[in-house]
């Protein structure tokens, strides 16, 4: 793989620096997991360990990387239009001079007259974040990487090892691998959900590698300063001083419904991430597909109770393959009837567990069904609709694990059969009563 350098860019122009300035400067650069990704009914019911990669100083390493007379040197990165600039970041030679990102380049100069600050060149960072992806994907497949921001990464490591001591060795290799790959060095948390993997990073920056276990959340987290926690900035702080609440541990053993009150669901949100109870998983396009839904409405009305299991069985089988197709499985399930009335019945509820399990979906959904006046002579069934909500990646050994006392059913290669054969090549029985 090439190393990205200067030298693959044309030569810089002053105009085009503004214009990727105010691109880059625009860009969210940090959000945090909404309440929604948070899986608030699931309390730590898996195990997960994240890696949380960010580049030290990334624009101006880069740069003191590209040109060796500005190593070891303060340098900034940012607007250098007259006095007016603004740093978007500082060398570590010059943050020992207090310069940060934000600091106007007046104040920057005047605490570091020999600061050197540089123009902003976007596109040659974000070729370098492209290339990186690349060297991950060697590591974990795509599905488990989420780029977070221009300069970092998460990648979800559950599956590739088997405790914190692996988890250390395998950071540490990707590690090495950006080292090999771009001459850049970065910082590495590793943790057992994305916002404690984040502040580890924070750690022992630059170049540092920490670890987050579960063991060490009293110790490690609980007594730092709540603006330390991702997505709290000093506003948030400050309402929170207000609440006498300072550290992330006064945050964690604050009752919810105080938190609440003051902040809404964000309230909610701080509570679980002090916690380390924020349980959001990767985030890719696909997995941030809403719902999933299917709906069938019958040309003949019915009412005899084995039919009506037969159509609501055949909407979770196909729904739960939709689900399988693209590698999803579902935590909420909503399903509906209409009657020949043209009333509706419906009800909705979490899943025993996230599944694309044709026999979970199916059980869970007559569970819905029986509360509902059954169809009969006079009332009959017309309409059967389902929707499945909160997707995530299928992991497949979640999927195993957490119906450790059912057979397992090979769905994937009975979805290819069916895909080749047709769909009646194969019928499992659904035995729920
Ligand atoms: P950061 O990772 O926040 O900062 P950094 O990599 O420069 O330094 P650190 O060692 O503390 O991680 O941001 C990455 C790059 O994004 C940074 O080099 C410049 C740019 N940036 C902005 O353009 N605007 C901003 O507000 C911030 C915070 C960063
Ligand atoms: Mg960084
Ligand atoms: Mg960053």
């Amino acid at each position: 793989m090439e190393r990205i350098s200067s030298s693959f860019f044309v030569p810089r122009n002053e105009q085009g620096y503004d214009s990727m300035y105010k691109r880059i400067r625009l860009m969210p650069l940090y959000s945090f997991p909404h309440y929604k990704d948070l899986k608030p009914h699931i309390h730590n019911a898996e195990q997960k360990i994240f890696i949380h990669i960010d580049f030290d100083a990334f624009y101006a390493q880069v740069e003191q990387r590209d040109n060796p007379n500005l190593r070891g040197k303060p340098v900034s990165v940012g607007s250098t239009t007259g006095n007016k600039g603004i740093v978007m970041t500082a060398s570590y030679e010059a943050r020992a001079f207090g310069i940060e990102t934000g600091t106007s380049l007046w104040e920057a100069k005047k605490l570091c007259p020999h600061l050197i600050s540089l123009p902003c060149y976007g596109p040659k960072y974000e070729m370098i974040m492209i290339n990186l992806m690349k060297g991950l994907r060697s590591f974990v497949p795509d599905e488990f990487i989420e780029q977070y921001s221009v300069d970092e990464y998460f990648v979800d490591i559950t599956d590739f090892v088997r405790n914190f001591k692996e988890a250390k060795e395998f950071a540490q290799k990707i590690k090495d691998k950006i080292y090999e790959l771009e001459d850049l060095t970065c910082s590495v948390g590793v943790s057992y959900n994305k916002s404690y993997a984040k502040m580890a990073t924070k750690f022992e920056k630059p170049n540092g590698l920490t670890v987050i276990t579960p063991l060490d959340r009293e110790e490690k987290v609980y007594k730092l300063g709540v603006k330390k926690l991702w997505g709290i900035g000093p506003r948030i702080k400050r309402r929170l001083s207000l609440m006498n609440i300072f550290t992330i541990g006064d945050l964690a053993n604050t009752d919810e419904l105080i938190l609440k009150k003051e902040f809404g669901i964000n309230g909610i949100v701080f509570r679980k991430m002090a916690r380390g109870e924020d349980s959001s998983g990767i985030f890719t396009r696909e997995t941030h597909e809403k719902s999933l839904n299917h709906h069938h409405t019958l040309t003949n009305n019915i009412f005899d109770p084995s039919e009506v299991k037969n159509e609501i069985r055949k909407i979770s089988e196909y729904l739960c393959r939709k689900m399988r197709d693209k590698k999803l499985v579902g935590g909420y399930l909503y399903f509906v009837i209409r009657y020949g009335n043209l009333r509706y019945a419906s009800g909705d509820m979490h899943l025993p567990a996230y599944t694309n399990d044709d026999r979970v979906l199916y059980e869970s959904a007559l569970n819905i069904f029986r509360k509902f006046p059954q169809p009969n002579e006079h009332l009959p069934a017309r309409m059967f609709g389902m929707t499945v909500f909160d997707l995530q990646k299928d992991t497949h050994s979640m999927n195993l694990e957490l119906f450790g006392n059912r057979t397992p059913i090979p769905f994937y290669h009975l979805d290819k059969l069916k895909q080749k054969y047709g769909e009646g090549i194969v019928r499992i029985g659904l035995n729920a009563g």
